[in-house]
C-alpha cells in the first residue's frame, strides 16, 4: 500500500475499533464469493434458487433498521449556520466525543473491511474517491454492486489521492445511539448503529450527496439526487434530462421507463443513465452534462412488476441482493405489487409465516434490491461515458395528490430555481416518519443537503448566471394527481413518455404552450394523449391551475421561504411576490 495517509488512518481506525482483522477489498469475482459464503454461513444471506435468481441472496434487516432516519443524521459543520435550519447539527469535537466513545472497541471480534470505490467512470474526470472503513461483510456486498470498487479505485488514488471517508460500524443496531454524522470540513462521514441502506453505504447519500453537495459548492458544480435518463425521438434526437423527484417518488421507474406499443413502434426509446444521483458539471462547451457516480441500483422493491418496470425485473434477475422483501417456497422472492396474488407459504421480511389474513405487508414498504446497473436492458451505451451527457431539462416533481398539474415549465433558470426550493411531496417509507404528510423537499435534497439550504439555492443561481442561455429548460411533474375518489387520475409508468416529448419539444424550443400565473402548461391537443384512454375531463383535472388553490400554496410557500431569514436569496421571495401577484 503505497497510500500513506490512506494507510495512517485505517491504523487510526483500527486502533480505535479493535477489529480482530483487516481486510482490503479489491473488488475481485473470489472475495465477493467469500464474503457471500460468509454471509450465509452465519444467517445474514439466504441464497436464492440458483437457476431463477443465480448469485442472488436475500437479507433481512432489524426490524428497527428498515429506512433512513433524518433524525439521527447530522451535519457537524463548524457552524450551526452552515447547516442551516432544515438539518440536525451538533459541533464536531462534541460528536467526534460521542462516537469515539461508540467506536471504541466497536469491531472486537469481526473483521475491519477496508473498502476503495470510485463513484463515477473510472477514466472520468469529474470521478472521486472515495474510502468506507466498516464492519459489516453486508455493506461490503452492496457496495460492490453500488460502486467501482476495490483495485480500480486504489489505482486511481496512487501515492496520495484525495478522498472522501466514510467510518461504519454496526455497534448493537441501537436506534437510541444510532448517528450518521457528517464532517464537511473534515471529507468524514460516520455511521453507527444502522446497517440500512442509506444509513450504511456511505457512497450513496452521504458521500455522492451530503458531502459532494459541499465540494459542490467549493468546486462550482452541482451533485443532485437526480436520474439521469435518455429520450431518442423517431428521427434519432437525443435529449437527455435529470429528474429530482424525492425518494420513492419514481426516479428509478421513470429512468427506465418502456414506451407504449405505439410509441416503440415509431422509434421511441428511453434510456438510463442513473436512477438516483447525478452529478452536474460544466462542459468546455459551457453546457451542463451529468454523470452517474454509481454503478448499480438501490430500489424500491414494492410496486415494481414486468407490467410496471419490466427493466428493473430483468436487472435484479441475478447477482442481486434483496433486502426486507418477502420469501417464496421455491426460494424467490416477493412483494407487494409484483403482480398477482400473494403465494402459498410466504414467509414475510421479518422470516415469520405470512397469509392473506396477516394485518401487515409481506414485504417492508421500503424493501429493495440492489442490482448492477450494467444488467439493465435499457442501459445506455452511454452510461459510462467519462465526459457525462449534456442535459437539456431539469424536471422536478413529487407526490401530490391534489393543486400541482401533470406538467408545466418555467418560465426561466431562476423561476426554476424557485419551483425546485418550494416543491413539495407526500411523505414515503423511504425515511423514518408519517407516510402522507405534505412536506417541502427542495430540489428533492431536504435530506440530502450537506450544507445551509439558502446557500444552495444561492448556487443554483449562481450555477445559472454561468450557464446563461446554456443552461438547460427547467419543468415540475406530477404523475400522483388524485380524483375524488383517491384514484391516479395519470396512468404513470410508460404513459408518462408523453409528457418526456413534450419536454423535449420544448426544449428544441417547439411544442405549444399557454403561459399560465404558475408557468407555461401543455393545452391539451398539445400532449400526444389521442390513443390513450382517459377521459377528457380527467386531462382538465390534471392541466387544472385552480386559483384558490394556488393562492393558498403560495401563502404556504411564503412561510416556508420565510424560515431561511437572512439568508434567503432574495430573487426567491421576488419569484414567489410575482406569483402571487399573478394570481390576482
Ligand atoms: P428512491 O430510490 O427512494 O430514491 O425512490 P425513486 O424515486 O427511485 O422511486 P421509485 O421509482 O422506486 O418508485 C417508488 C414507488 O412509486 C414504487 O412503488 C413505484 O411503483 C411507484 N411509482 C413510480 N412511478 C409511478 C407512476 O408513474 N405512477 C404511480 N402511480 N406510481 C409510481
Ligand atoms: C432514498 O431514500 O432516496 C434512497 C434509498 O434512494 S437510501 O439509499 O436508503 O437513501
Ligand atoms: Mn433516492
Amino acid at each position: 500500500m503505497a497510500h500513506r495517509a490512506l494507510q495512517a488512518w485505517v491504523d487510526e481506525v483500527a486502533g480505535l475499533t479493535k477489529p480482530a482483522a483487516i481486510q482490503w477489498c479489491d473488488g475481485s469475482e473470489s472475495q465477493s464469493a467469500r464474503i457471500n459464503e460468509l454471509l450465509v454461513a452465519g444467517g445474514e444471506f439466504i441464497r436464492l434458487d440458483p437457476a431463477k435468481h443465480p448469485n442472488s441472496f436475500l437479507a433481512r434487516s432489524d426490524p428497527r433498521d428498515v429506512a433512513r432516519v433524518e433524525d439521527r443524521t447530522f451535519i457537524c459543520s463548524r457552524e450551526t449556520a452552515d447547516a442551516g435550519p432544515t438539518n440536525n447539527w451538533q459541533a464536531p469535537a462534541e460528536m467526534h466525543a460521542t462516537l469515539r466513545t461508540l467506536l471504541s472497541g466497536s469491531m472486537q471480534g469481526k473483521t475491519l473491511y477496508v473498502v476503495p470505490y470510485i463513484m463515477g467512470p473510472p477514466g472520468s474526470p469529474l470521478s472521486k474517491v472515495g474510502v468506507e472503513l466498516t464492519d459489516s461483510p453486508y455493506v461490503v456486498a452492496n457496495l460492490r454492486i453500488m460502486t467501482r470498487m476495490g483495485s480500480v479505485a486504489l489505482e486511481r488514488l496512487g501515492d496520495d489521492g484525495e478522498f472522501s471517508k466514510g467510518i461504519h460500524s454496526v455497534c448493537r443496531l441501537d436506534p437510541a445511539e444510532r448517528y450518521i454524522s457528517h464532517f464537511p470540513d473534515e471529507n468524514l462521514v460516520i455511521s453507527v448503529n444502522s446497517n440500512y441502506g442509506g444509513n450504511a453505504l456511505l457512497s450513496k447519500k452521504c458521500f455522492a450527496l451530503r458531502l459532494a453537495s459541499v465540494l459542490a459548492r467549493d468546486e462550482g458544480w452541482l451533485a443532485e439526487h437526480m436520474l439521469i435518463l435518455c429520450l431518442t425521438d423517431p428521427q434519432g434526437r437525443k435529449t437527455y434530462m435529470t429528474a429530482a423527484f424525492p425518494s420513492a417518488c419514481g426516479k428509478t421507474n421513470l429512468a427506465m421507463l418502456v414506451p407504449p406499443q405505439r410509441y416503440s413502434d415509431a422509434g421511441w426509446k428511453v434510456e438510463t443513465i442513473g436512477d438516483d444521483i447525478a452529478w452536474l458539471k460544466f462542459g468546455a462547451d459551457g453546457r451542463l452534462y451529468a454523470i452517474n457516480p454509481e454503478a448499480g441500483f438501490f430500489g424500491v422493491a414494492p410496486g415494481t412488476s414486468y407490467r410496471t418496470n419490466p427493466n428493473a425485473m430483468f436487472a435484479c434477475r441475478e447477482n442481486t441482493i434483496f433486502t426486507n422483501v418477502a420469501l417464496r417456497s421455491d426460494q424467490t422472492v416477493w412483494w407487494e405489487g409484483i403482480g398477482g396474488p400473494p403465494p402459498e407459504n410466504l414467509v414475510d421480511w421479518r422470516g415469520e409465516p405470512w397469509t392473506l389474513d396477516s394485518k401487515t405487508p409481506a414485504a417492508h414498504p421500503n424493501s429493495r434490491f440492489t442490482a448492477p446497473a450494467r444488467q439493465c436492458p435499457c442501459i445506455s451505451p452511454e452510461w459510462e461515458q467519462p465526459e457525462g451527457a449534456p442535459i437539456s431539462a431539469v424536471i422536478f416533481g413529487g407526490r401530490r395528490s391534489s393543486v400541482m398539474p401533470l406538467v408545466y415549465q418555467a418560465l426561466s433558470w431562476q423561476h426554476g430555481t424557485y419551483l425546485g426550493a418550494t416543491m413539495s411531496s407526500e411523505r414515503t417509507a423511504a425515511a423514518a416518519g408519517k407516510v402522507g404528510e405534505l412536506r417541502r423537499d427542495p430540489m428533492a435534497m431536504l435530506p440530502f443537503c450537506g450544507y445551509h439550504m439558502a446557500d444552495y439555492w444561492r448556487h443554483w443561481l449562481e450555477v445559472g448566471r454561468r450557464g446563461g442561455e446554456r443552461m438547460p429548460g427547467i419543468f415540475h411533474v406530477n404523475w400522483f394527481r388524485k380524483d375524488a375518489a383517491g384514484a391516479f387520475f395519470w396512468p404513470g409508468f410508460g404513459e408518462s413518455i408523453r409528457v418526456l416529448k413534450w419536454i423535449a419539444e420544448r426544449c428544441r424550443g417547439e411544442g405549444a404552450a399557454v403561459e399560465t400565473p404558475i408557468g407555461w402548461l401543455p393545452p391539451p391537443d398539445a400532449l400526444d394523449i389521442s390513443d390513450l384512454r382517459i377521459e377528457r375531463t380527467a386531462v382538465e383535472s390534471l392541466l387544472r391551475v385552480d386559483r384558490a388553490e394556488w393562492q393558498a400554496e403560495v401563502a404556504d410557500r411564503e412561510s416556508w421561504l420565510a424560515r431561511f431569514g437572512e439568508k434567503l436569496p432574495p430573487e426567491l421571495k421576488a419569484e414567489n411576490d410575482a406569483l402571487r401577484s399573478r394570481l390576482q
